[in-house]
């Protein structure tokens, strides 16, 4: 691997560019001029006191270092050793501190007394709030059954609960992070490759000599390593070629920006994989020794010319040639990004798919600059009983859909909790951890009609936002700062474990999800599953299984494991892939079996109607989702959410930077008044908004009503029939001027 750059020529890199009023570029330039942990940073010193930690602010789970001075907070900075952040945090975890401070974060347990949706509650003990849950767990499971009670996570602290509820007798635990994000991404590269591409993402981008970003606004969608890695290749020259409708800080770095007409990547796909088959420009021996089905794609692209896409995707004809003989240039080292957020629209396990055959032509899945293989570490778990079996799960509520959905869908219980005629069993209870359902689900008011249909719900948060506010018991954790959890593992280059400790005391009557589940599980009688003393004896137990000790990892934070795999696997050396085939599947033997197309076909998708543009969101470097819109450090950097118009259409409507409007969508619903943005970095045909602003609740002042909620806007989701996930990207607006 290339040595990393220094300080300043990252900066150049990404402060160059284009100039103007980009957003968060600045930004950018803040992140790159962080001060990089250094080994002086490393000595304890008189009255400075560090503890290691992962970041929660979101789920790229950097390691770093806590500083105190005197007691008192004072920064937080990446661990050198550390190869997610490579010494250097991005604005939001170095924020961090803010989740701490937030003078408006739960204090004590919660308890009802008034309906759902209004946060009227009484405040409880630790045990009043865990006898009423357990014994509401318990009713629901005498009367339906234990698999009606479902479990909402995401963030580290869900892991205990997970383990409580296999131990209670469900398996219905979901994530938003699959099907409202990169489930179709792991299924395609699954029916592909056999293997899914998992987070971080094992693509080789640092090395890439060209770069293809379908969507993906890296810089904007600022995860950490990610962000290092794209501004490496192109400090080192890479091409890169962005494909978004908007003028995104990576299309600011690149050779090619392409202003797809949104909704139709799919035709460019499949023009590209034309020209590379057409021209011959694929890699011959690679498609010849691991790939099955060549000769059935390129039949089946042979219609899919740049000039059939033109009119599709607004992209020239010569313009899809060169970038096609671009990519093939740089072979393999090309990398077509398999994107992460994917959910768009309904066809995205096919889109996904479409990029994966492409990166196969090309012969860039496991070779260098491409995808490399990523080291696991293997860390003993702690010993459990086993788990009763369920009778049932969440997939009985869906027969014959998804078929390849290996993971539950989060939206799908949601569905299977609304009371339908002919359904004897819906869930009945939700346990909801760390995840903020009503903004994070599209079709809000599903999610309010399960929720309210519910005998059970509870949720474990640090903050009351919009989820409490439907919950019948709130149980307050204490900030990643003031906890233990579990090691972290994550997969890479090098595997590498890292350690969280709590760097303060516990604020207010708040406890660790760890302790929760395990007080929890004494009152429903599942002790068993939480045999540990004190979670320290969990981690050194863990710890001692590779040679370290809980006592080692406070001090380094960070420890790399042994790793003798080669990381670039496909250098004409035999290989079997996890695939119906034993190949890699250009044609998906496994799309076929379940009725599905076994090669991507281009559909074309709803356009919006008259006076209405499509509803486009996105990331911004200074937030993350709902969680960071109260936290006052980042506020200072982005207080509210902005709609990006083109200048077009502000004329049209007489708008201008800085006027407040609202907007509807097709279904008549309206968004909380929002500044415009008046831009031509986007096209005449989308708005687009930073998502996780527009808060409803009144006790975070800090966020209540700044800016608009872009999850209230999508009352219509595509669904992939392949493994459910939501397409977002189906939702029109426009503006309503008698709200203005
Ligand atoms: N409209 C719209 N919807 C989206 C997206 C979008 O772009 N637009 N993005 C989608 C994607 S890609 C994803 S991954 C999901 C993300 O979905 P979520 O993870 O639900 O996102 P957040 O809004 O950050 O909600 C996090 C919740 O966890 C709480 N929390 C934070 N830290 C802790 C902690 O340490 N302990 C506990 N117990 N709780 C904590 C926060 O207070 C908040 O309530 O959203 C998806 N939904
Ligand atoms: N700062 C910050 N960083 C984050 C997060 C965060 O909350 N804050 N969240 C993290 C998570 S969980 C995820 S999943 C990722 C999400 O980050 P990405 O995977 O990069 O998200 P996308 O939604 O794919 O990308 C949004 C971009 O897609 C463009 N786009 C919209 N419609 C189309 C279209 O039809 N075609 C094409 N080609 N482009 C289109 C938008 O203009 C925008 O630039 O970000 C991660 N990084
Ligand atoms: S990318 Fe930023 S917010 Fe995410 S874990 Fe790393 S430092 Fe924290
Ligand atoms: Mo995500």
């Amino acid at each position: 691997m290339s040595k990393r750059l220094n300080r300043r020529e990252f900066i150049k890199i990404l402060g160059a560019g284009t100039g103007g009023a980009l957003v968060g570029a600045s930004t950018i330039q803040t992140f790159a001029g962080m001060k990089t942990a250094s080994s002086a940073d490393l000595i304890t010193e008189g009255s400075i006191e560090k503890t290691p930690t992962y970041c929660e602010l979101c789920f790229w789970k950097c390691a770093g270092w806590v500083h105190k001075k005197d007691g008192e907070p004072w920064k937080i900075t990446g661990n050198p050793d550390d190869p997610n952040s490579h010494g250097r945090f991005c604005p939001r975890g170095t924020g961090g501190i803010g989740t701490y401070t937030d003078p408006q974060r739960l204090k004590t347990p919660l308890i009802r007394i008034e309906e759902r949706g209004k946060q009227v509650f009484k405040e409880a003990t630790w045990d009043e709030a865990l006898d009423y849950i357990a014994a509401k767990m318990n009713k629901i499971k005498e009367k339906w059954g234990p698999e009606c009670i479902a479990l909402f996570t995401h963030g580290s602290g869900g892991t205990y609960f997970k383990t409580l509820l296999k131990g209670f007798g469900s398996n219905n635990i979901a994530a938003p992070s699959y099907a409202q994000c990169r489930g179709p991404r792991e299924e395609a590269y699954l029916l592909t490759y056999g293997e899914g591409v998992g987070s971080p993402e094992r693509t080789d981008m640092v090395n890439s000599k060209c770069i293809v970003l379908i969507g993906s606004h890296i810089g904007e969608n600022m995860h950490n390593g990610q962000v290092q890695d794209f501004s490496e290749a192109v400090a080192n020259g890479a091409t890169v070629i962005t494909v978004d409708p908007r003028y995104s800080i990576a299309a600011s770095k690149s050779k090619y920006w392409l202003p797809i007409k949104p909704a139709t990547d799919m035709a460019l796909l499949l023009a590209w994989i034309n020209v590379i088959i057409e021209e011959e420009l694929y890699d011959k021996e690679y498609v010849k020794q691991y790939t099955y089905g060549f000769e059935e794609l390129k039949k089946a692209v042979k219609k899919n010319t740049p000039e059939w896409a033109y009119p599709i995707t607004t992209i020239k004809p010569h313009l899809i040639r060169e970038t096609a003989r671009e990519m093939a240039k740089n072979a393999p080292a090309t990398l077509v990004h398999p994107g992460r957020h994917v959910t768009w629209y309904g066809d995205d396990t096919q889109r996904v798919r479409a990029g994966a055959i492409l990166n196969a032509l090309l012969g860039s899945w496991g070779r260098r600059g491409g995808f490399y293989a990523p080291a696991k570490a293997k860390v003993e778990k702690y010993p459990l009983p086993e788990f009763p079996k369920p009778k049932k799960d969440w997939k009985d509520a869906f027969p014959d859909q998804f078929p390849l959905a290996n993971l539950a869908l989060s939206s799908g219980i949601c569905d299977a909790t609304i009371p339908t005629p002919g359904k004897d069993c819906s869930f009945k209870g939700w346990i909801v951890y760390g995840t903020n359902l009503p903004l994070t689900l599209p079709e809000p008011k599903k999610t309010i009609e399960a929720l309210k249909a519910l005998e059970l719900v509870v949720a474990i948060d640090i903050m009351p936002m919009e989820i409490t506010g439907w919950a019948d018991v709130v149980l307050p954790e204490c900030t990643y700062l003031e906890r233990y959890d579990d090691i972290r593992i994550s997969p890479g280059r090098e595997s590498t474990i890292a350690l969280r400790a709590p760097a303060f005391e516990a604020k207010y009557d708040t406890k660790p999800a760890a302790w929760i589940a395990k007080e929890l599980s004494k009152k429903l009688g599942l002790e068993k599953y939480f045999p540990w003393e004190t979670f320290e004896d969990y981690l050194d137990y863990r710890l001692k299984s590779i040679g370290s000790s809980l006592e080692e990892m406070k001090k380094i934070g960070v420890k790399k494991l042994a790793h003798d795999e080669d990381l670039y696997f496909l250098n004409g050396e035999e290989y079997e892939f996890g695939t119906n085939t034993g190949k890699i599947e250009l044609y998906s033997t496994a799309l076929e079996e379940h009725g599905f197309d076994p090669v991507p076909k281009y559909t074309h998708h709803e356009e919006p109607p008259e006076g209405y543009y499509r509803l486009n969101y996105g990331r911004a470097p200074m937030h993350s989702f709902s969680r960071t819109t109260n936290n006052s450090y980042l506020t200072d950097l982005m207080a509210e959410n902005v709609v990006w118009i083109n200048p077009l259409i502000a004329k049209e409507w007489d708008i201008k930077t800085g006027d407040y409007v609202v907007l509807k969508n097709t279904d008549g619903t309206k968004s909380n008044k929002i500044k415009a943005y008046v831009t031509q970095r986007i096209r005449h045909d989308s708005l687009y908004m930073v998502h996780g602003f527009g808060h409803r609740q009144k006790q975070m002042s800090t966020s209540y009503l700044k800016g608009a909620d872009d999850t209230n806007l999508m009352s219509r989701v595509k669904i992939d029939p392949i493994m459910g996930g939501t397409g977002m990207r189906a939702n029109f607006i426009t503006f309503s001027m008698e709200d203005v």
